[in-house]
C-alpha cells in the first residue's frame, strides 16, 4: 500500500518532489525544540496548489494521514509526524511566491510556504507594513502562522494572525480546493469559513495561499528597555503607556532576570544595558508614520518614574542600539534551548491576575523540584507569559521526570485564575490531552463536531490537537 502511494505520488509530482531516504527526511521529522522526533512514509514537496490537491487526494484514497509543514518552527510538535511512521509530511517549502501586492485594496496575496520575513519585506517595498512579528520570522511561513494563529510582539496593536487575514485558499481533506482567496473587508454570508482554518494546526486542510491585510508603514520608532521591581509594576505600567502613547503603543514585553541571564550567557554580542542586576525588565516600543514617538515615550517614562514604577531605563539612541535591546528579548528561546532541557508553558491570564499567578506558582514549583529555574518572559501587554522552566543545573533528567507534575501545577493555577493553557503556540501533540482535559465537555464536543464535518476520515494531521 505505502509503496503504491509513493509510486503514485512520484508519478504525479515528479521524482524529486518525493523524499524517502531517511537522511533526506531527517530535518522534516524532528521539530525545532528537538523534543519531537517521528517517522514518515515520505516527505512530499509540491510546487503548486494543484499538486497539493493531487497529493492529498492520493493520500486520502490510500488512507494515509497528511502532516502539513511550513518552516518547522512550531513549538508544540504539531508539524512533525509521530512515531508510528504511517503518515506523509507535506512540506509547503517550494510554494513561496508573493503573487500580488494591491495598493488600492491594501492587500498582499501570497503562497503558503513564503517565509514571514519575505512578506514583511514585500510590504515594506510597497511602502506598507505587514505587522506580524516573531522571533522565528526568518524561517516560519505564512501557512504556518495562519495554521497556528501566531501572535508575537506586536499583537498589542495589530492583533494575532487571525485579524490580518482576509482570504484563504485551502486544499480540503478529500483533495478539493476551497477558493476563498478574496480581498473582501466585509462578507456576511454565513459562517466565516476562513476563521475555522486559522488556528486549526493542519487538522482541517492545507492552506495553500492567503490574502493578507497591509497597514501604514511606521518608520518612526522609539524603543526603551526598563528595569522593574515586579510583575505588578509591569501590569500597572500598561494603562500609563496607553495614556501617553495612544495608538502608537506597539510592544510591551516582560523579561525575568533568569531569561536575561541565559541570553547574556549564550548569545555572543549581547550585553546587560544596566550597571546593576534587576529582577524584572520590560521592552516598550512606540511606532508611527511620522509623529512624535520620542517625545511620547519620554513623557510615558517620566510619568512612570514619578509614580515609582521604574527602577531604571535606557532609550535606544540609534537603530543599532534598538537591535541590541531587541536581541535580549528575541534571543530567549534560542538561549534557553542552548542551556538544556526546557519545559515550556505558553499561558495567558487576565492581565490583572499575572502578578498573583507568578507569586503563587513559583514557590509551588520550587517545592516540587528544588533548583529548577523559572525562565519567565513574554507578551505582558497581551496577558501572555512564556512561563518556561529550565532544569536544575546539570540535572535535565529531573526536569523530564517531574514534567507532568510541574505542568499540572501551572495549568491548574492558570485555570483557577481564568486563563488558558495555550496563548499563541497552539495544541499540536504537546498539549493535546491537556487541552481536552482543561476544556469543558461542551467545548470538546463542538471541536469534534467541526473535525468530523470537514475531515470525517481523519486524513489531516492525525492524532494532533484532539485526542
Ligand atoms: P510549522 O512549524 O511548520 O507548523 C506549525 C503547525 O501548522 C503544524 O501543526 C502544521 O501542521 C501546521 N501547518 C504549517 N503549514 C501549514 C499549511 N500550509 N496548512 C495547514 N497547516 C499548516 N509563535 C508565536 O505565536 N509568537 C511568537 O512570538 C513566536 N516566536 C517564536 C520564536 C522562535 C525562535 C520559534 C522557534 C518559534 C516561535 N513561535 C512563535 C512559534 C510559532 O508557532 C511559529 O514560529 C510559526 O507560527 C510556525 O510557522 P511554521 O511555518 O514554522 O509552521
Ligand atoms: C517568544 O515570544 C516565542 O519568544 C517563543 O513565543 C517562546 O520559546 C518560547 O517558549
Ligand atoms: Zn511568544
Amino acid at each position: 500500500m505505502s509503496a503504491d502511494l509513493v509510486h503514485d505520488l512520484r508519478t504525479a509530482l515528479g521524482e524529486s518532489a518525493v523524499l524517502t531516504n531517511p537522511a533526506d527526511m531527517a530535518a522534516y521529522v524532528t521539530d525545532w525544540t528537538g523534543s519531537f522526533t517521528g517517522a514518515a512514509l515520505a516527505v512530499v514537496r509540491p510546487a503548486s496548489t494543484a499538486e497539493v490537491a493531487t497529493a492529498v487526494r492520493l493520500c486520502a484514497a490510500a488512507g494515509v494521514g497528511v502532516v502539513p509543514q511550513g518552516g518547522n518552527t512550531g513549538l508544540v510538535g504539531g508539524g512533525v509526524p509521530d512515531s508510528f511512521g504511517d503518515q506523509i509530511v507535506l512540506s509547503l517549502g517550494r510554494m513561496r511566491r508573493v503573487r500580488e501586492v494591491d495598493p488600492v485594496a491594501d492587500t498582499l496575496t501570497v503562497e503558503a510556504g513564503t517565509p514571514l520575513a519575505t512578506v514583511q519585506e514585500a510590504a515594506a517595498a510597497a511602502g506598507r507594513l505587514f505587522p506580524l512579528s516573531l522571533g522565528s520570522e526568518g524561517s516560519c511561513t505564512i501557512g504556518g502562522t495562519i495554521a497556528t494563529n501566531a501572535g508575537g510582539t506586536a499583537v498589542l496593536r495589530y492583533g494575532m494572525m487571525r485579524e490580518l487575514v482576509l482570504g484563504l485558499e485551502v486544499v480540503l481533506p478529500d483533495g478539493r480546493v476551497w477558493d476563498g482567496l478574496r480581498p473582501l473587508r466585509k462578507d456576511n454570508t454565513g459562517y466565516d469559513l476562513k476563521q475555522l482554518f486559522i488556528g486549526s494546526e493542519g487538522t482541517l486542510g492545507v492552506v495553500t495561499a492567503a490574502v493578507l491585510r497591509l497597514l501604514p508603514a511606521t518608520p518612526r520608532r522609539a524603543t526603551a528597555f526598563v528595569a522593574l521591581e515586579s510583575v505588578s509594576a509591569a501590569t500597572a505600567l500598561l494603562p500609563l503607556l496607553r495614556e501617553h502613547a495612544g495608538g502608537q503603543l506597539t510592544t510591551w514585553e516582560l523579561l525575568g532576570r533568569q531569561a536575561v541571564d541565559l541570553v547574556l550567557a549564550h548569545l555572543p554580542g549581547t550585553r546587560d544595558p544596566f550597571p546593576e542586576r534587576h529582577e524584572w525588565y520590560g521592552l516598550v516600543e512606540l511606532a508611527d508614520t511620522s509623529a512624535d514617538v520620542d517625545e511620547r515615550l519620554e513623557s510615558a517614562l517620566g510619568a512612570a518614574a514619578d509614580q515609582g514604577l521604574l527602577l531604571d531605563a535606557v532609550v535606544a539612541g540609534s537603530p543599532a542600539q534598538r537591535e541590541s535591546l531587541w536581541a535580549l528579548r528575541e534571543g530567549v528561546s534560542e538561549a534557553q534551548k542552548s542551556e538544556g532541557a526546557t519545559l515550556k508553558h505558553d499561558v495567558t491570564l487576565p492581565i490583572t491576575a499575572l502578578s498573583r499567578f507568578v507569586a503563587e506558582v513559583g514557590p509551588r514549583l520550587l517545592t516540587a523540584l528544588p533548583g529548577l529555574r523559572l525562565v519567565t518572559y513574554g507578551h505582558v501587554g497581551d496577558g501572555n507569559l512564556h512561563y518556561n522552566i529550565s532544569a536544575p543545573v546539570g540535572d535535565d533528567a529531573a526536569l523530564r521526570r517531574e514534567a507532568p507534575t510541574l505542568t499540572r501545577i501551572v495549568y491548574d493555577a492558570v485555570t483557577v485564575l481564568g486563563g488558558s493553557i495555550s496563548a499563541e503556540h497552539g495544541i499540536g501533540a504537546l498539549k493535546r490531552d491537556a487541552a481536552a482535559a482543561y476544556k469543558t465537555g461542551v467545548e470538546v464536543d463542538l471541536l469534534r463536531a467541526v473535525k468530523q464535518a470537514i475531515d470525517p476520515d481523519g486524513v489531516m494531521n492525525p492524532r494532533k490537537v484532539l485526542p
